[in-house]
């Protein structure tokens, strides 16, 4: 229950307007509680609707997505783009394919978005899009069709100065090149700043492709260092997943002096006590996308184990989730507390559930939220739209510099709002509320409501 009526009758209008939308609803409540903090001394929200306009996208784009398979069969799924925010700059946010994607987790991801991008500090609005689309298991060229079928769709609904996509789960390098190529087919026009994510030969970024894992371990070695003098320095490192985010974490993770012991994927997880062998893990996931448990079949001494929860009864001084949302409950919460973890810093968005949470924090764990944490990815992609407008590309370590800078002010940036708001410490009421004030004085002055 919110302590401010207002925000209380904004939640229930959630609730009511999209009863199952779950994961857009937890999402929301998040910010309301932390805003619950502040609304007294902004009467204004209330008296111009801001929060009541801020919980709704501004636009909701759906539509079909037609494609032949291999075999000449026709295949129908579903795309979408939402458009959430665009009070700070253009639309930005990632595309996720997998077939969980729906309406709710697509709202809670373009939400969070626009306040992670408003942490950045760099001028970019909140999105998020995709389609149940499974590229598991599909040939290249069948991959290949689906993304000209979706962009076919997409093209019209974005643009450089207008939403620019990248990817998430399920798009990586290989989606974004054929999309870019959709793009520019069907609009006769190199626009390079259209999409983030680009290969380095065209308008891509040095630096994007690890940014979202090296910026959660930039930010974690801050957090580290700032709340507890402390470092990655011999520390023994979970990670969940094995996709882009949790490969590049392990690599910097690595880099920083700890030693990750254990990565997953959505069947189980593998544990390698000696510490993972990184060059293994990207021959089998990035060299010919298999499957984690072929780790334990290449490195003697590692084991995998069916289940991918299992991951987190490992005991480790630093938990870093990395691949999808609610993966860890509030029992999983209160094993990985009981083993002595030290940090939990959200790689994947919204992997904690909000109980899950509540037991880091009342453990005196540290803990830095998703939307602070792997804000790395979407920072360096607006690095990449800067080198777009300029014609110009930075080298790799000053990309590198940029986002390590980026990360340090955001974890600088959420802990002095936490300081501010009477709760020093709990970076998810900071990273919530330095994120909302640039938005909503924005939204004042534009005079959006
Ligand atoms: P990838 O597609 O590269 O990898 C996803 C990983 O998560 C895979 O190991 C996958 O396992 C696992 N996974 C996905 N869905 C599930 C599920 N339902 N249950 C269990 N495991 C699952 O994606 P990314 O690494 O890019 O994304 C991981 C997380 O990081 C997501 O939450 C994403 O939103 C977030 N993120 C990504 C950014 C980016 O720049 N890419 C930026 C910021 C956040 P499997 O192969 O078995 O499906
Ligand atoms: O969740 C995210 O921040 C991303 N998937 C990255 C988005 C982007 O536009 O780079």
């Amino acid at each position: 229950m919110l302590k401010s009526e207002y925000l209380q009758r904004v939640y229930t209008g959630v609730i009511t307007r999209d009863p199952d939308q779950r994961e857009f609803h937890q999402a929301v409540l998040e910010v309301l509680e932390s805003l619950d903090l502040i609304v007294d001394q902004h009467p204004e929200y209330e008296e111009r609707g801001i929060i009541e306009t801020f919980v709704e996208p501004e636009r909701m784009i759906c539509f079909r997505v037609p494609w032949d398979d291999d075999q000449g069969r026709v295949h129908v799924n579903r795309g979408y783009r939402i458009q959430f925010s665009s009070a700070i700059g253009p639309y930005k946010g990632g595309l996720r394919f997998h077939p969980t994607v729906n309406l709710s987790i697509l709202k809670f991801l373009g939400f969070e978005q626009i306040l992670k991008n408003s942490l950045t500090g760099l001028p970019m609005g909140g999105a998020k899009g995709g389609s149940d689309f499974d590229p598991k298991g599909k040939s290249d060229t069948e991959v290949m069709r689906f993304c000209q079928s979706f962009m076919t769709e997409l093209n019209r609904h974005i643009g450089q100065f207008v939403d620019v996509p990248a990817g998430d789960i399920g798009v990586g390098a290989r989606e974004i090149g054929y999309l870019f190529g959709q793009y520019r087919r069907v609009r006769g026009s190199y626009d390079a700043g259209v999409l983030t994510g680009k290969g380095l030969s065209f308008g891509g970024s040095l630096v994007r492709t690890e940014a979202t894992g090296y910026g959660l371990c930039y930010l974690t070695e801050e957090m580290l260092k700032c709340m507890k003098k402390e470092s990655f320095e011999g520390k023994t490192v979970v990670i969940s997943g094995s996709g882009n985010v949790a490969i590049f974490a392990t690599e910097k993770a690595a880099q920083l002096g700890g030693k990750v012991v254990a990565l997953s994927d959505s069947n189980g997880y593998i544990h390698d006590p000696s510490g993972i062998d990184l060059d293994v893990v990207k021959d089998i996931k990035l060299g010919h996308r298999g499957r984690i448990r072929e780790y334990a079949d290449r490195v003697p001494g590692s084991t995998y184990t069916e289940g991918f929860r299992g991951i987190w009864n490992i005991p480790c001084d630093i938990a870093l989730p990395c691949a999808t949302q609610n993966e860890i409950d509030g029992s999983i919460a209160k094993t990985i507390v009981k083993n002595g973890v030290m940090a939990v810093a959200e790689g994947a968005n919204m992997p904690c559930l909000p109980e899950a949470i509540r037991v880091f924090q009342e453990a005196g764990v540290l803990f830095a939220p998703a939307k602070a944490a792997n804000a790395g990815g979407v920072a360096t992609s607006g690095l990449e739209m800067s080198q777009n407008s300029m014609r110009y590309s930075w080298s790799f370590e000053e990309v590198d510099r940029r986002l390590r800078d980026i990360m340090v002010n955001i974890f600088h940036n959420a802990y002095n709002a936490s300081q501010e708001c009477g709760v020093p410490g709990d970076l998810v009421v900071g990273a919530n509320i330095a994120g909302f004030l640039k938005v909503s004085q924005v939204m004042v002055a534009q005079g959006l409501i």
